[in-house]
């Protein structure tokens, strides 16, 4: 998690973060997203909206950990600060919306479409954060402003920025991936280097890399100039 750890396997470190993505969610990037209530439904008892007030009430947390891409590049020692996701759905999730017990497929969504699945059990890891400030400031919308999600063990591609909904559902069908299903890993952690789905890691890699240049190119183009959080 801190910048003590190994580099995980077929990563390379770059020295800032970029907005990052896939290149159909460069143009969605606002100068100001909206500051909504957290979405909950699924398999609940209770369909429930969480608001900024609830959310405050949980203990603030702050985190300093590598970020991995699964294009290969990482970010080491991020600091990010809020709420662990574990705080959320014990004090919150479960008492409001009441989950059924198998609903362990969990869909994270993002305010600009994006959305990603990751296992419940892999969410309650304390390195699971619900962020709102990076670097001791707000988040701005470059990386995910009003709340984020930081799974640190998994590959950024579950670290829903702009966070909208959280779903949870008994079974695994209800995900439509925003990539190629080949992308798509259901757990994708750095550790395993689980990429994606069928094919194997290092010709992943090859695939990947050659896209980062563009890709930050392409992001740093689309962001609004509203948006003071740049680093
Ligand atoms: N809403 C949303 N969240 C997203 C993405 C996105 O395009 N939209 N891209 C993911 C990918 S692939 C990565 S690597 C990280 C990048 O986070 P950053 O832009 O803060 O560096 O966000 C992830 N979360
Ligand atoms: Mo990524």
């Amino acid at each position: 998690m801190t910048t003590d750890a190994p580099l995980p396997p077929g990563q390379r470190v770059i020295d800032r973060l970029p907005r990052f993505g896939l290149p159909r969610y460069a143009g969605r990037c606002q100068a100001r997203f909206p500051v909504l209530p957290l979405r909950i439904g699924g398999d609940v008892e209770q369909a429930v909206e969480l608001d900024w007030a609830v959310l405050s009430d949980l203990a603030r947390v702050e985190q300093i950990s590598d970020f991995h891409c699964v294009t290969t590049w990482s970010k080491r020692a991020v600091c990010w600060s809020g709420y662990r996701f574990a705080d959320c759905y014990h004090s919150l999730i479960q008492d409001r919306a009441r989950p059924a017990a198998q609903a362990q497929f969990v869909i994270l969504r993002g305010q600009d479409g994006f959305r990603a699945r990751l296992p419940l059990a892999d969410l309650l890891a304390a390195d699971v954060l619900l962020a709102d400030r990076l670097d001791g400031r707000p988040l701005g919308a470059k990386h995910g402003a009003p709340l984020r999600l930081v799974a640190p063990a998994h590959y950024g591609y579950k670290s829903v920025k702009h966070l909208c909904a959280v779903e949870f559902w008994c079974h695994g069908d209800h995900f439509k991936t925003p990539s190629l299903a080949f992308m798509d890993h259901p757990r994708a952690r750095v550790d395993h280097e689980e990429r994606g789905q069928w094919l194997p890691a290092p010709l992943l890699r090859w695939l990947y890399r050659p896209w980062i240049p563009r890709l930050i190119r392409l992001f740093e183009r689309t962001l609004p100039r509203a948006d003071e959080n740049h680093r």
